[in-house]
């Protein structure tokens, strides 16, 4: 299944009219409000969200899993999933693949493939957290912190094989999330499997490529339910110090305690130029790998507005990898998926509109009322013919969500791959 760009095109005509009698009617009023608003249309165009291989199968939950039909049960055919998104909203322009998952059985063709739809491959993802087949070692009670040696090294091994396999896609990160912890008090020396992380993680750190980072994921507790060696983002940014400049911490919104400040824990390790990448998703509980904006949209933008912020002024943080982590059990993948897109890029669309010299001005003033203001007044723009017009200046659908359903994507994929198949991953 690919969708053509005429296709594309096609779709948009009977909404064209329409976009652009809302899209004039914004962009004039924001024009009045001082907004450069091709700027805005411009970075939206460029900033490219990473599709996370495993997200284009239907999710489970450990009670049961249920097939949406026609899912991809091939890397080829994982690529091809992101190729459909990639044409309807041109923000998916990157896969971020799960070792060993996906392994690619012929590069050259996986590359060839990607090239074709306009895909990069985005950070690479060990995993340490399931027993592997015909694995000499288990990774029962842990991984990089085991207290066995033989384990660790076959962990650490598993990590720089990992990153061989990215090298040769062309990915620049690895991203380690450990399933490390404990379940019961007394279990664990905290200090000895924290000890153990950090040197693991500095013998993979050792076969990192010049140009590569190591993101380190934390995640409070699942599947450990008493204590996580990497549970929050101190510890993550204690191990990236301990393992040098070229390892940071990654973000992932369900990986924090309910009602924790992920904003501000965002806008710091930016400061410290140590922010290195992020996993969108939302949720109500715990790690509910939710569409991105479906439960708490103000929060995503109050965090894309230190987002926002730091791209402006924190030179000493990198470029970011993006990257969609969500799942679940009663959706079309791809559908999903668009709606994640379309709510970050809407998020961070009014992130841009928040004015932030005024704000300055009023927080030196003290005046906390129009701090308020300035932010909802970005938070309450609907900024939908924005996203439409960066779409449409790239090729995309107006409406990737309508198109998708009108262009009978799903059922296409069905007839291609047969009803029940099962994609690779969790
Ligand atoms: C763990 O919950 C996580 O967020 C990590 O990023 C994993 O790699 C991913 O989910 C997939 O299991
Ligand atoms: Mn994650
Ligand atoms: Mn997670």
């Amino acid at each position: 299944m690919k969708i053509q760009q005429e296709q594309v095109f096609e779709n948009n005509k009977k909404n064209l009219k329409n976009h652009e009698e809302s899209y004039d009617f914004l962009a004039n009023k924001l024009s009045k409000d001082g907004h450069d608003v091709s700027k805005i249309v411009s970075e939206l165009s460029d900033f490219q969200v990473a599709i996370p291989s495993w997200a284009l199968g239907a999710g489970g939950t450990r009670f049961g899993r249920f097939s949406f039909y026609g899912e991809p049960s091939s890397l080829e055919q994982k690529i091809d999933d992101i190729g459909v998104l990639h044409s309807l909203t041109q923000t998916a322009g990157a896969v971020s693949l799960h070792i060993p998952w996906d392994i690619p059985s012929d590069y050259a063709a996986i590359k060839e493939k990607a090239d074709a739809l306009n895909i990069k491959f985005d950070a690479v993802n060990s995993n340490t957290f399931q027993d592997q087949k015909d694995a000499a070692e288990s990774y029962k009670y842990g991984s990089l912190s085991n207290t066995s040696k033989a384990v660790r090294e076959q962990a650490i091994q598993h990590n720089l094989d990992v990153i061989k396999i990215g090298d040769k896609l062309g990915s620049k990160a690895l991203t380690v999330w450990l399933a490390d912890g404990s379940c019961f008090p007394g279990q664990n020396n905290f200090q000895t499997a924290f000890q153990n992380t950090q040197d693991s993680l500095i013998d993979i750190y050792k076969g990192l490529p010049d140009d590569w980072k190591l993101l380190v994921e934390y995640k409070p507790y699942e599947p450990n339910f008493y204590s996580t060696v990497i549970q929050d983002w101190g510890a993550s940014l204690m191990l990236a110090n301990g393992c040098g400049d070229k390892a940071y911490t990654l973000v992932d919104l369900g990986h924090h305690l309910p009602n924790s400040n992920i904003e501000q824990i965002v806008s710091i390790l930016q400061l410290k130029g140590k922010l290195g990448g992020f996993h969108f998703n939302d949720s109500k509980y715990g790690d509910d790998d939710l569409t991105v904006g479906s439960i708490k949209p103000y929060a995503l933008f109050l965090i894309f507005n230190e987002l926002v912020y730091g791209m402006q002024n924190n030179p000493q943080n990198p470029d970011l990898a993006w990257m969609i982590d969500a799942s679940h059990n009663v959706k079309d993948p791809l559908e999903d998926l668009i709606q994640s897109l379309e709510a970050i890029q809407e998020a961070y669309a009014k992130a841009m509109l928040i004015d932030q010299n005024a704000l300055k001005a009023a927080q030196i003033d003290n005046d906390v009322v129009k701090c308020q203001e300035i932010l909802q007044g970005a938070y309450r723009t609907d900024v939908r013919p924005l996203l439409e017009k960066a779409r449409l200046n790239t090729g995309g659908a107006l409406s990737p969500i309508n198109a998708y359903r009108e262009l009978n994507v799903r059922g296409s994929l069905i007839s291609e791959r047969g009803k029940h198949t099962v994609a690779t991953g969790l």
